[in-house]
């Protein structure tokens, strides 16, 4: 089974510069002609991208040093050395790049066209043309290659999830997020499941809009102080746009669950009482009652906006999709939808323009 590996340390080497060259020209009747030793050629750059099908780091468990093509020595006949190969590596998006030595942020993944060179390769050395002159016509020796940047980085991965479900162990986060999305995480009818997050896509309005959801592992009472899973996971919903807090609806006291849910994350990070969120009743089949659903729904309303749901049986789950579109991303889907109006607000009034 593939691990969930969200920090990992990796040493990268950008290439050497390659060796300038000593070099004459042959010419009848002379030894030894002009210099003609070519330069050498740069070192290959370390280059980070992101990889938008990989959701760990767990790649760099098996190998974790990594070098750049050096450059090649230059030649005579003034030919300089070929350029070093770059070397690209992949890392999920949402990875942050540290400096393991400095403790920097170097970089931060946060969309798919990003590219960072973290490390340049080294400059080639000058051949023995640059160095004649007046007082030595015949330079025996050139530059050797400059060494290429080294660095020993820490990656620590951030899902960029744009919603996150949170909820008690057997809420039925993992069975929601399998219904809404492409993710296909393992289900089962006893507490911590789900060891590590599950990351899914949305797909709404065909393809025009899509957002990503995070499945993360049940919180209990104490998970901040390292209970159950404790709440480490957490850092992969830190930079989600909105939180759906899922409830069994038969727990004996939603609202309780629900306050030590808040308690938990605002331990971990209270910037995340701020993101809009919505409180889903899950399992509403149980019973199958409209009315005694309707009852529950009214004693959690004051806690914010209510939905009831059976994830299982698929109920009231577009329009549970209809609320996060609403709560999450009435902005952006106003920009995808009507581009031109959401734009034309900020232009100046539309003038005849010459054909
Ligand atoms: N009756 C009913 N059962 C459900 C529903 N949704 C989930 N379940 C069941 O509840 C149990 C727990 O579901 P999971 O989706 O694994 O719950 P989870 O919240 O991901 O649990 P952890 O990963 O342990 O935190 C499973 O047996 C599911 O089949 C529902 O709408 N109705
Ligand atoms: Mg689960």
């Amino acid at each position: 089974m593939e691990s969930f590996v969200d920090e990992i340390a990796i040493e990268v080497n950008a290439g050497h510069g390659g060796a300038g060259s000593v070099h004459f020209r042959r010419e009848k009747y002379v030894e030894f002609g002009g210099p003609d030793g070519g330069d050498g050629g740069i070192g290959g750059n370390v280059i980070l991208r992101p990889n938008l099908s990989m959701y760990t780091l767990d790649k760099y468990l098996s190998k974790r040093k990594f070098k750049a093509e050096a450059g090649f020595p230059g030649v005579g006949d003034n030919c300089s050395g070929k350029k070093g190969e770059d070397l690209t590596l992949f890392v999920p998006l949402g990875t942050q790049i540290y400096d393991e030595e400095t403790g920097d942020l170097l970089f931060d993944f946060v969309s798919e066209s990003q590219e960072f060179v973290v490390a340049k390769g080294g400059r080639g050395g000058k051949g023995n043309t640059h160095f004649k002159s007046s007082t030595n016509q015949t330079p025996r020796f050139a530059q050797p290659g400059e060494a290429g940047e080294y660095k020993f980085l820490r990656l620590s991965l951030k899902l960029l999830a744009d919603v996150g479900i949170v909820g008690l162990p057997n809420a039925g986060k993992s069975t929601l997020i399998s219904k809404i999305t492409d993710a296909h995480p393992k289900i089962a009818g006893y507490a911590f499941t789900t060891l590590s997050p599950n990351l899914g896509v949305v797909k709404r309005r065909g393809d025009i809009f899509r957002f990503t959801v995070a499945d993360i592992p049940g919180i209990i009472e104490g998970a901040s102080m390292g209970i159950g899973l404790g709440l480490s996971f957490l850092r992969h919903i830190e930079r989600v746009k909105g939180i759906v807090y899922l409830f069994d609806a038969s727990s004996l006291d939603i609202e309780e669950d629900f306050k030590m849910l808040q308690n938990e994350l605002s331990t971990y990070n209270p910037e995340l009482l701020e993101r809009p969120y919505l409180v889903v009743l899950n399992k509403i089949d149980v019973w199958d009652d409209p009315t005694f659903t309707e009852d529950l729904i009214s004693k959690v309303k004051h806690l914010g906006t209510v939905l009831a749901i059976s994830a299982d049986r698929g109920t009231n789950l577009e329009t549970l999709l209809e609320a996060m579109d609403e709560t999450f991303f009435k902005a952006e889907i106003e920009k995808v939808l009507h581009p031109k109006e959401s734009k034309s607000t900020q232009e100046e009034p539309a003038q005849d323009e010459p054909i």
